[in-house]
């Protein structure tokens, strides 16, 4: 018995140094990683994380690439009706801007560890969530306007504090990001100001619009702070710099000046300056619709998912293509 005794209590000895070893490492990591966030500096791919950070990246990062992928669906619908060429190909080019914002918040997730198939394959599955804005139709060329002002606006509003995100590879893509979506809300911003100026039909479409997004562009900033899990601990960890409420409010405050210009309207009565505060407030908004948009249950859920599962099956042939090419360079790198 104390033959077979000895050798397991070695290497229970053995896998305990392990254990300390393995320990002091997280110890000394965490201190570090500490530092970092104290001193509101970056933390990079091989640096050492705590996995709740990891995993809050992870699920932030891939929800929001999910959501520039998503969102290229509702402005596609209308290239082939855009009314002119010249529209056409800014609209092209915005949604090419779109894919390519998904592409560097994809490269930038991987560097957390996670394959990309893998975040398709939860998106496909209807585990990983996205946007709720991209659940919402769009019935007429003056949404192309709304998406780019109202929608564009949110994204710029939450994603350019995103900039000094604590993660170095999130923070680099939402600078180049947040260039290119300026540009698209100003595109937006030109629709509108041109319907609102043209026949009483057009600034009424450009109205109806403004409508129709106004209230989900709110929503998308998320729940408000008191229903939002995530955003204390976001914070502290300077991923996320201010709170749900605290961009809406922001936003709303552009908006109400914007809109001015615009010579049309923001479908809430009860949008005031609060002196005391400081601050613009909006009236209720319908969460309900938000949990429903979230469960899958919104307007276009099931439409934008069926899209997605049919790009992706008809893009195998892609997939394979370029796998195939890198192992033909790799071979060939490899003989030389
Ligand atoms: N839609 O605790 P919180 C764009 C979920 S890109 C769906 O407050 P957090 C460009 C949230 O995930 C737009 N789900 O969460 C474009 C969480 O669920 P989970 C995308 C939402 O993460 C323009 C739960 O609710 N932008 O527009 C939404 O601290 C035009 C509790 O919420 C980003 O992704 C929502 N709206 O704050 C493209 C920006 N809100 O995961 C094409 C980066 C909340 O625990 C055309 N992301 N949820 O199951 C963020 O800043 C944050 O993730 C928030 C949510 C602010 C979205």
């Amino acid at each position: 018995m104390s033959e077979h005794a000895a050798p397991d209590l070695r290497r229970v000895g053995e896998d305990a140094s392990v254990d300390d070893a393995q320990a002091q490492h997280d110890a000394e990591g965490l201190a570090a990683f500490e530092q970092i966030i104290a001193q509101d500096s970056r933390v990079e791919p091989r640096d050492w994380m705590p996995a709740g950070y990891r995993k809050t990246l992870l699920r932030q990062i891939s929800q929001h690439a999910h959501s520039e992928i998503i969102g290229m669906q509702p402005e596609a619908n209308w290239i082939t009706r855009a009314p002119s060429l010249k529209r056409k190909a800014i609209l092209i080019a915005k949604v090419q801007d779109e894919a390519g914002h998904g592409l560097y918040l994809y490269s930038a997730a991987e560097t957390l560890g996670q394959n990309r198939d893998r975040m398709m394959d939860d998106l496909l599955a209807g585990k990983a969530r996205y946007s709720s804005i991209f659940n919402y139709p769009a019935r007429t060329w003056a949404d192309m306007g709304a998406i780019g002002w109202l929608v564009d606006g949110a994204a710029i509003c939450n994603q350019v504090p995103l900039c000094r995100a604590s993660y170095g590879p999130y923070g680099r893509a939402m600078v180049r990001i947040c260039k290119e979506e300026s540009f698209h809300q100003r595109q937006g911003f030109e629709i509108l100001l041109e319907l609102s100026n043209g026949t009483p039909a057009q600034k009424q479409m450009a109205q109806d619009a403004v409508n129709r997004w106004y209230a989900p562009a709110l929503m998308m900033f998320g729940p408000p702070d008191d229903e939002s899990p995530n955003s204390k601990q976001s914070m502290a960890w300077n991923i996320k710099r201010f709170s749900n409420d605290e961009l809406r409010r922001r936003f709303l405050g552009m908006m109400v000046e914007q809109a001015k210009v615009l010579g049309l309207t923001l479908p809430d009565e009860n949008i005031r300056y609060n002196e005391a505060e400081g601050h613009w407030e909006h009236g209720p908004l319908d969460w309900d619709e938000f949990a429903e948009v979230l469960a899958g249950r919104g307007p276009c859920n099931a439409q934008r998912m069926e899209r997605r599962r049919e790009a992706h099956e008809n893009g195998a042939w892609v997939r394979e293509a370029a796998a195939a090419y890198a192992a033909k360079r790799a071979a060939k790198e490899h003989a030389a």
